[in-house]
């Protein structure tokens, strides 16, 4: 009996070892992913400028939660979208290549898939390093193959390039379809209310901003978006059906925000990335409620508190789960910022002393520097000190660095850099030089401080916007550090570092990188 009992606590005793040395192994594992596999959170802004980020200290609005990135992390002053709109922007940050070698240019609601599904991306790449992927928000990269059927399962999408999870709206809140895109299916619709879009014409008998201005109850348009209507607000192209499918804009920021943290509870157990994309502050400005009035400023100031909240909120639900030290956090615009992009909301004439672009010239679309120059932050908590960097970074440098940090290999892609050392804050090492790319598919060259944009022809300034354009039949060239304002053309100062900075380009320009 009591020799049983002896084998019997042995035996007791060995299974607890056992148990607590496998328990060990599996914390040290973890800890050994968690060392090396941060998840990685990408949330990124529609039309937000950096004068519109209060950490840059150059505007009026205030934005404590992206400021709370930014004070726990690196804030870099020289960071860069690869263009001045969107489709472009994106199709850089996702691809690591310059939109001007693929064309990109701002798409149609309708448009097909832009990115070719059998060449490497970012998430794509994540997802060999053994992370669960997902983009919530904002697509604008197309849909399909150009003959979209928006009543089936489609084809060619965010799931196609590398996205296990997708829920996004297709293309921009004033272009159609007004729907939300789950996994390649429309959300909520009716069968027996079909989803029809046209870029086209119009569907017989379905009301447009233009002939029914009665049935804009919640803004009108001041520029183009005088077609469908959705919601009180007039769009850019036609849609018919699908009525139950068609999105609230007063819950959307609510709804992103849900999934986006809804996605992290659900994977928290494993490496994640998420494309976190808001839709704000672009046009049609229409923030929940709790929003309206709360900036001063209009709808777009508006709309950027109610994105700095969804933020603040999102971050909250790291630290909650307990994964704010092992989530790399980068926070990024698309594009830089613009006050009247086609409706009357009251970002002009409430503006008052706020600065969105801070002193930068021009804005969205311009190839002045506010166009693509953009706030840009990267946080690891207790992993990267707090800091500021002036290095020179671009968004599509994302997809050459997390690759090296997760010792991935890609396919050659001399566009990105890995600059990973720099936006951990241990080089303060940016890149030499980066093309930007402005509306209509122009160029702007930068190496070093300086900013050489070559002649180009047609009107100075968009009249409606009221953006520079940077167009000029001369060859401008601005020296960034003392003149950030693009106040002195020096191209016929230093002759030879124009020629010089014009043939750079050009060899970037031509070089085969497909
Ligand atoms: C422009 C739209 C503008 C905006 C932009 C795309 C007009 C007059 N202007 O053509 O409102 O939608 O396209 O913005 O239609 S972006 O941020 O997605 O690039
Ligand atoms: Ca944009």
């Amino acid at each position: 009996m009591m020799k049983n009992n002896t084998f019997i606590k042995k035996k007791f005793e060995l299974f607890v070892l056992t148990a607590l040395l496998s328990t060990f192994m599996l914390v040290s594992i973890n800890a050994f992913a968690a060392i090396n596999k941060p998840n990685i959170v990408i949330i990124y802004t529609d039309d937000l400028g950096i004068g519109d980020v209060s950490a840059y200290k150059m505007g009026k609005l205030s934005t404590p939660n992206i400021d709370s990135i930014a004070d726990q992390g690196i804030r870099f002053t020289n960071g860069y979208a690869t263009a001045a709109t969107c489709t472009p922007s994106r199709f850089s940050l996702l691809t690591g290549q310059y939109p001007w070698r693929k064309g990109a240019a701002i798409l149609p609601g309708d448009a097909p898939l832009l990115i070719d599904p059998t060449k490497i991306t970012l998430p794509k790449m994540l997802k060999k390093a053994g992370y669960s992927t997902a983009v919530i928000g904002k697509w604008h990269l197309g849909l399909g193959n150009g003959q979209i059927n928006w009543n089936e399962h489609i084809i060619l999408g965010p799931n196609e390039v590398g996205f296990d999870y997708s829920y996004i709206m297709a293309a921009t809140n004033d272009r159609v379809p007004n729907v939300y895109v789950k996994n390649g299916d429309v959300v909520g619709l009716e069968k027996n209310d079909p989803l029809q879009i046209s870029y086209k014409n119009n569907f017989a008998g379905e009301p447009t901003g233009i002939d029914n201005p009665e049935l804009l109850t919640k803004m009108t348009f001041s520029n183009g978006h005088y077609h469908s209507i959705n919601n009180g607000i007039s769009r850019i192209g036609y849609q018919k059906g699908g009525k139950k499918a068609q999105w609230i804009d007063e819950e959307m920021s609510d709804l992103f925000l849900a999934e986006a943290q809804n996605f992290i509870k659900k994977h928290q157990a494993e490496p994640f990335f998420l494309f976190y994309t808001l839709h704000q502050p672009h046009v049609p400005r229409v923030p929940n409620q709790r929003f309206v009035g709360k900036s001063g400023q209009g709808a777009r100031g508006d709309a950027i508190l109610e994105a700095d909240w969804a933020i603040g909120e999102f971050l909250s639900t790291l630290d909650e789960l307990g994964l704010s030290d092992n989530t790399l956090v980068i926070f990024s615009s698309d594009n830089g910022p613009v006050l009247d992009d086609g409706y009357h909301d009251e970002s002009v004439t409430k503006l008052g002393e706020h600065t969105p672009s801070g002193s930068l010239r021009g804005g969205k679309y311009s190839l002045f520097d506010a166009g693509a120059h953009i706030p840009f932050i990267v946080r690891w908590t207790n992993k990267i000190k707090p800091a500021i960097s002036d290095a020179l970074v671009s968004q599509h440098d994302l997809l050459a660095s997390l690759a090296s940090l997760l010792g991935q290999e890609i396919e050659k892609n001399s566009d990105s850099l890995n600059l990973m050392d720099t936006l951990l804050g241990k080089s303060d090492k940016g890149r030499k030089s980066l093309i930007v790319q402005a509306l209509g598919g122009r160029t702007a060259y930068r190496e070093d401080n300086w900013m050489l944009i070559p002649p180009y022809w047609g009107d100075e300034k968009l009249a409606k916007e009221n953006i520079e354009t940077g167009a000029c039949s001369c060859y401008q060239l601005y020296e960034l550090k003392t003149d950030p304002e693009q106040t002195a053309n020096l191209a016929d100062k230093y002759p030879e570092k124009t020629k010089a900075m014009y043939d750079n380009y050009r060899r970037i320009i031509e070089s085969d990188n497909n």
